[in-house]
């Protein structure tokens, strides 16, 4: 298949599932074109089935705002012309969706693309949801000729704020490969020099992820005498608020703030506890790539996080903000080697089991065949 996939190609989750599964495509043999704003972060290589083609955006004074929808529905149209796309997949659904609707209806009388529209998390349950955006989302939702959402929880938030429910859900998925323990790596070393056991959080620093109870937990833990060093992946607008509150809280020195990373595995695979303590996740990605790399993982019990992560078996969870027990689920964890090491090893048996490579992007290759089908049935 020729299959056009749009992403933020920022630090998004959503950005990292979009170009892990055009790079997992094309190694299926599909050809793969990633049409967005600038080349995805987490796409490193482009060859001969992953090609970049980049939205222009032409500045004019009288464009107060510049119209990227309408930059990027152009994109889409020309390259599904020029590349005889048989589908286009976006992910995010503002204005993603938006924009592939009116690419497919610039060009129909030419060539039907369908449109595939992934649905990750705030587009539905934030942004999505505000009024403002809501009745364009839910346009882009019911027009798109397939829905998929990454858990049931998002399944069903769609299904109460849109009222719509003809929606598969393909989940998030993780490649055992990459994503692996590293005990001797020689980071950990750097990181925590003097043998403290290592809490590590992932994400784009956005108060929705709650980056600053990841400070208050270091502090409650160092209180009650566990030895820890915090690290910090990712950068984002709490960043600043962050970096005061471990000041302020006197731990910054236990703090190692290591921006954004391109290969967050060497990270992960490092540490020993991962944190997220969000206020909201419709998945949870960075807890599947966490456990796949042995961690258990403290969080909080939201939105599609249990679907993920095994309360009691590969991780705790908690209320949003109980950061008093997530001290003491962490310090359980840092004291009971046995209890750490068992429930990294089974957090990985279900990462793998549940969310390998192997088993979630034939869903999603069998999901298009069903559209295409559909369309040329119709
Ligand atoms: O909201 C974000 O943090 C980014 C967002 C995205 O779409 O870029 O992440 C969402 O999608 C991820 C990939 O599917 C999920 O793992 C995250 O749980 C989800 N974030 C939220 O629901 C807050």
């Amino acid at each position: 298949m020729n299959i056009g996939i749009t992403v933020y190609p920022s630090y998004g989750g959503s950005g990292i599932v979009g170009s892990e599964l055009g790079r997992e495509l094309a190694e299926r043999g599909h050809n793969v074109h990633f049409i967005s704003s600038s080349l995805p972060t987490r796409l490193i290589e482009l060859n001969d089935r992953v090609q970049f083609h980049e939205v222009e955006m032409m500045s004019y004074p009288l464009f107060e705002h510049q119209p990227y929808d309408l930059a990027l529905a152009t994109k889409m149209a020309t390259v599904a012309r020029a590349e005889k796309l048989d589908l286009l997949h976006v992910h995010y659904a503002i204005p993603h969706s938006i924009s592939a609707i009116l690419a497919r209806e610039s060009i129909k009388e030419k060539r039907y693309v369908p449109v595939i529209t992934t649905l990750h998390g705030t587009d539905i349950t934030l942004v999505g949801a505000d009024r403002s955006y809501l009745p364009i989302t839910r346009y882009g939702i019911q027009q798109s000729d397939g829905v998929t959402a990454v858990s049931k929880f998002l399944k069903q938030a769609t299904i109460e704020t849109f009222d719509f429910d003809d929606i598969e859900v393909i989940p998030n998925f993780i490649c055992g490969d990459h994503y692996k323990r590293l005990p001797d790596s020689p980071l950990r070393k750097e990181l925590a020099p003097n043998g403290e056991k290592i809490l590590v959080h992932l994400s784009n620093f956005r108060a929705v992820k709650r980056p600053l109870d990841c400070v208050e937990i270091l502090a409650k833990v160092l209180q009650k005498g566990g030895a820890a060093r915090l690290v910090m992946v990712g950068d984002g607008p709490e960043y600043s608020a962050v970096h005061h509150r471990a000041r302020t809280l006197n731990v910054l020195d236990k703090v190692e703030f290591v921006g954004k990373q391109p290969k967050i595995a060497d990270y992960l695979g490092a540490a020993d506890i991962s944190l997220l303590p969000s206020e909201l996740e419709s998945f949870g990605l960075a807890a599947l790539e966490a456990q796949a790399c042995e961690l258990p993982v403290v969080a909080s019990r939201v939105g599609g996080i249990p679907e993920v992560i095994n309360d009691g078996e590969t991780g705790f969870l908690s209320d949003v903000g109980d950061t008093e027990k997530m001290s003491d689920d962490v310090l359980r964890l840092m004291n009971d080697d046995e209890m750490r090491e068992a429930f990294g090893k089974r957090g990985r048996e279900l990462a793998i089991s549940r969310y390998s490579t192997g088993k979630i992007i034939p869903q999603y290759i069998a999901f298009y065949e069903k559209i295409l089908q559909g369309k040329s049935a119709a």
